[in-house]
């Protein structure tokens, strides 16, 4: 086959630039995911962007996708990354067949932008920008040579040259094995990328949680009032809330996991291993985990018995004392391997309350999601200022000194959690018939516990409900209401007390900075 010469004369049409574009787009992602496996998941372009905007987004859009999309906001998050990323290269191919150097020179650009975004990332190393760098490079490399198959002829009989347009069977063999080849890589980088946490997934199979030396006492048994649509007490770890800014779960192998304790007024640093922390007492405690960014009646709550070693005890042996006693550090401020910041104050952590390391969830090791294999848990404060899940470093500062992650981003630096109650049923807008139902749901007031829930219907009396029995101070309530349903519109609203006699506030708040308040009314409709 004789070559024939590309003609310059020729434009390709703008439609073939962008599948050039999208091709030479996949080819680089496709190679970034090979390259990310051997630096880290979180390197690879997409989820550098993500995770940068994620970093950037201002709270209240945050606040807005999550209200919006709720646990799908990372699923929306990608899928709008994607396709900006499509829409990038499209232009960038159209660019491409009108100036094939500067096509090839914003795609090679579009992956120093994923490079730039990767080393922005908390806790990024220089390696984090090499999946990117190697994504722009092929990227370029790939339109370089679909482009220039596009403007070659096709070669005919007797014309020097050949004829436009192009030689599209040559064109489309090019193309179908750069997918095909992408697609391979793509696959080996992903499968490669999994090898590289088998290590994690074995060592959190291989653990085995050692029973507490304070075990909690059993869950009473009317705490669970069993009325149908109101989850169990217990929340199953598949079914807990999850909060994080993580777009890829960190899988820390448990063997080389550790935690180190240092900063202002620690006498005694520590570096402790999962075997130091596991030889230590361990105290079981069931804890009920509120996020600040639950709205008034939101699914952000779920209540679980956890196992782990007192932080008190630990900080006491690293020689911290807390304010009260005149030590000089006012927040504990704790990192995850993901380089969030959760800051967290001394005092309320040594104020005798089971703030725990936890290693255990309902009776197993963390899942990977909730942060195995070591996350904090502090009864009575909000998630973002107390539950540092993939736990790697705690370190002793002041509020006045230091900011962490959220707080940055204008949530509160101190959060105590709010006294709240959730109407679970009657579901809003649910059609029932007359009769008698069961109004019925949850209250939480962690470490001050629920004294009294009260409901009312239309804005009359307020009826007292039946609570199921207390699992200490630190756990939610649930609660039920017998309400004799007559036809009609009607709205249920229901208000809790705390163990301090404390009423739950009317005001309606939004969540920033510091959590919302109000009372969550549900309004149904009922005919025979
Ligand atoms: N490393 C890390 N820990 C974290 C977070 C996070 O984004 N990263 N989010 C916090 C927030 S805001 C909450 S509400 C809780 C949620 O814990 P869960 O996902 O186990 O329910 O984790 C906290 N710990
Ligand atoms: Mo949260």
């Amino acid at each position: 086959m004789t070559r024939v010469q590309a003609d310059p004369a020729h434009r390709p049409p703008d439609w073939a630039g962008a599948v050039c574009g999208g091709a030479a787009a996949f080819a680089g992602l496709a190679a970034a995911a090979l390259a990310a496996a051997f630096v880290r998941p979180e390197a690879a372009p997409l989820t550098a962007v993500g995770g940068a905007v994620v970093d950037r987004t201002p709270a209240t859009v945050k606040e807005w996708a999550v209200r919006s999309f709720g646990t799908s906001d990372k699923l929306v998050l990608a899928l709008g990354v994607v396709v900006v990323l499509a829409v990038l290269s499209a232009a960038t191919g159209i660019l491409a067949v009108r100036r094939l150097r500067a096509g090839c020179a914003l795609a090679a650009a579009v992956g120093l932008l994923g490079a730039a975004a990767a080393l922005g990332r908390p806790e990024a190393g220089w390696k984090d920008a090499l999946p990117s760098l190697v994504a722009g490079a092929v990227a370029a490399s790939v339109l370089y040579l679909l482009v220039t198959a596009l403007r070659r002829p096709r070669p005919a009989a007797g014309r020097p040259g050949g004829t436009w347009p192009m030689d599209r069977r040559g064109f489309g063999r090019l193309l179908a094995a750069t997918v095909t080849a992408s697609a391979v890589a793509g696959y080996a980088g992903r499968r490669l990328g999994a090898h590289g946490s088998a290590g994690a997934t074995a060592s959190r199979a291989d653990l085995v949680l050692p029973p507490p030396a304070v075990p909690a006492p059993p869950v009473p048994a009317g705490a669970d009032l069993e009325v149908p649509g109101v989850g169990p007490f217990v929340t199953p770890a598949a079914q807990f809330y999850r909060v994080d800014t993580a777009l890829v779960v960190p899988r820390v192998d448990a063997g080389s996991w550790r935690l180190t304790v240092h900063g202002e007024g620690v006498s005694r640093p520590l570096t402790l291993t999962l075997a130091d922390l596991l030889a230590r007492p361990l105290t079981e405690h069931d804890i009920t985990l509120c996020c600040v960014s639950n709205e008034v009646g939101g699914p952000y709550v779920g209540n679980a018995r956890w196992l782990g070693a007192r932080l008190a005890d630990l900080l006491r042996e690293a020689g911290v004392r807390p304010p009260s006693r005149g030590g000089p550090a006012d927040q504990l401020v704790a990192r995850s391997v993901d380089g969030m910041t959760i800051g967290t104050p001394v005092e309320t952590v040594m104020d005798g309350r089971d703030a725990l390391l936890a290693v255990g969830m309902n009776g197993e090791p963390l899942p990977f999601a909730h942060g195995f294999p070591v996350r904090m848990v502090v009864p009575g404060l909000y998630g973002y200022v107390s539950a540092c899940k993939w736990l790697t470093e705690l370190r002793l500062t002041t509020f006045a000194a230091y900011d962490a992650y959220w707080v940055r981003r204008s949530w509160a630096q101190q959060a105590p959690v709010k006294t709240q109650s959730r109407i679970d049923t009657p579901r809003p807008f649910s059609k029932l018939a007359p009769g008698p139902v069961a109004v019925a749901g949850v209250a939480w007031a962690q470490h001050r516990g629920i004294s009294r829930v009260e409901v009312r219907a239309d804005g009359g009396p307020w009826h007292e409900a039946r609570l199921g029995d207390a699992d200490g101070n630190d756990t939610w309530r649930q609660w039920v209401w017998p309400w004799q349903a007559a036809p009609g519109e009607h709205t249920l609203e229901v208000r809790a007390t705390d163990g301090r006699g404390e009423a739950q506030t009317q005001e309606r708040r939004g969540t920033l900075p510091d959590g919302a308040t109000g009372w969550h009314s549900v309004t149904v409709s009922v005919h025979a």
